[in-house]
């Protein structure tokens, strides 16, 4: 990761004194108000927290590092159509986009960090009962890996806070190149023969993993490129990002803080969705067959909508339109397989859903999200274990969310303590008003 490296050496400097001045010059400014909504309705809109690596845009979608998906899928090195990881894991550090050699440096770097898996971790993790959802046992995999923290260790000797980013992004490379094996471990101890498949020198960490859980497609490999990149990161606000933002600025280490922000994903509301998506075209398929008219597929979605279900992959807390993400593994779909049955069904979903939704009058954004058609594109290859898919998000998020960890460090980000009110505040900042 040589190349990497200098340049993340050559940039520090002038991206710190670029920090540095507008807090000099600027720091009294403000930015917006915070209205007493914002504080009871999950601090949604508010500006307050500094993310690098990526910006969403309520109406264009996310950006990393300025640039669009269809842009990171045209110019970042990759195989075939998709960008491979190690390509966007240099983007997002750098902000630049990677040469092929550039990208090819980290490649084999991730690679040879990936030969040198912790034994004590591979026992814990075979230990674990199968019954035990892959998010918690992903978590107690990389809360565990903590054990070989650099991070941690330069906490001990007393290393200076400005040099913290050095062991900060040798341990987020350690772990975003055992995380996939990790994966795979749970994969094959839980659905199949506990037996990890052969990983190839020379490939990238996609092919590698797919390798390592039995997939041998390279249609599948292409999608996994797809789907790491499009799940790596969504600005800082999103639960797993801003979990493993501050607990980080706690000083704790890339595993540490990395182990809660899975937590977060794991919750139903953000990354399990996915695997929710899956369940539900399934129960819709089983109810109302493989090809239901649009009246058929209406009455289904407002039949669960009375029970008090949420429609799962549709809304996001700050997108207005239907995301980016979705689109193009719908794209992915039509290209590759658009007679699959289940990726139909999410077609015809998408016609009906947004319009019952919006009739609730309550739904701030009643258009698909990433989570509504990756379970069918990943059943269309054979992987149809939906409680495992988050598991594959918590691969991709990795990417993300180190490399904004290694510039919070590099920025000497301080530990976050946001201001909480009492409702008697609040009822007596109402009564002044
Ligand atoms: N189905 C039914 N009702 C929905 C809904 C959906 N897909 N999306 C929102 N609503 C409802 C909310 O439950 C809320 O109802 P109440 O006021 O009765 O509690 C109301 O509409 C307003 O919510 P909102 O402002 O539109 O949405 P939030 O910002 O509060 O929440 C999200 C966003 C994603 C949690 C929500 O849209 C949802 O629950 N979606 C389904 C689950 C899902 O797909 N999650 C994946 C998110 C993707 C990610 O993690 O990145």
């Amino acid at each position: 990761f040589a190349t990497m490296h200098k340049r993340l050496v050559d940039l520090l400097p002038e991206t710190r004194d670029r920090l540095a001045k507008i807090r000099r010059g600027h720091g009294n400014k403000v930015l917006g108000p915070i209205t007493v909504e914002q504080i009871i309705g999950g601090m949604r809109g508010i500006k307050g927290l500094l993310t690098q690596t990526s910006r969403l845009d309520a109406f264009k979608g996310i950006k990393f590092r300025g640039l669009s998906l269809p842009e990171c899928q045209i110019r970042l090195p990759s195989v075939r159509r998709e960008p491979i990881p190690e390509a966007m894991f240099y983007l997002l550090i750098t902000g630049e986009v990677p040469s092929n050699d550039e990208a090819e440096d980290l490649k084999k770097d991730i690679a040879e960090r990936a030969q040198t898996f912790p034994n004590y971790v591979e026992k814990i993790v075979n230990s674990l009962s199968k019954d035990l959802h892959p998010m918690s046992q992903l978590s107690i995999g990389v809360l565990a890996l903590q054990n070989e923290s650099e991070f941690a260790q330069a906490i001990r000797r007393g290393e200076k806070r400005g040099n913290l980013w050095q062991s900060a992004l040798e341990d987020s490379l350690n772990l975003i190149s055992r995380i996939p094996k990790l994966a795979a471990m749970i994969y094959v101890n839980k659905y199949r023969d506990g037996k990890l498949g052969e990983i190839r020198e020379n490939a990238d960490l996609s092919e590698n993993f797919c390798r390592m859980m039995g997939y041998h497609d390279e249609k599948f490999w292409e999608l996994m490129r797809l789907y790491l990149t499009i799940h790596c990161d969504h600005e800082g606000g999103n639960v797993s990002a801003h979990t493993t933002h501050l607990v980080g600025s706690a000083l704790s280490d890339p595993y540490l803080s990395y182990s809660a922000g899975l937590n977060g994903l794991a919750g139903p509301l953000h990354g399990l969705a996915n695997q929710e998506c899956l369940r539900f075209i399934l129960g819709m398929k089983e109810a109302i067959g493989e090809s239901p008219s649009e009246i058929d597929i209406e009455k289904y979605l407002k039949d669960t909508l009375a029970k008090g279900f949420v429609i799962p992959g549709y809304g996001h807390a700050v997108l207005r339109v239907t995301d980016p993400r979705f689109v193009c593994q719908m794209e992915f779909a039509q290209r590759y397989m658009p007679n699959d049955v289940l990726c139909k069904l999410v077609a015809s979903l998408y016609k009906v859903a947004p319009r019952v939704l919006k009739d609730l009058g309550k739904v701030s954004n009643p258009y698909p999200n990433v989570d509504a058609h990756s379970g069918a594109l990943l059943t269309h290859f054979g992987m149809t274990e939906y409680d495992f898919y988050t598991v594959l998000f918590g691969v991709s998020r990795a990417i993300g969310v180190c490399a904004s960890f290694v510039w919070s460090r590099a920025l000497a980000l301080p530990i976050i303590r946001p201001a909480s009110v009492t409702m008697e505040n609040l009822e007596e900042f109402v009564r002044k008003t």
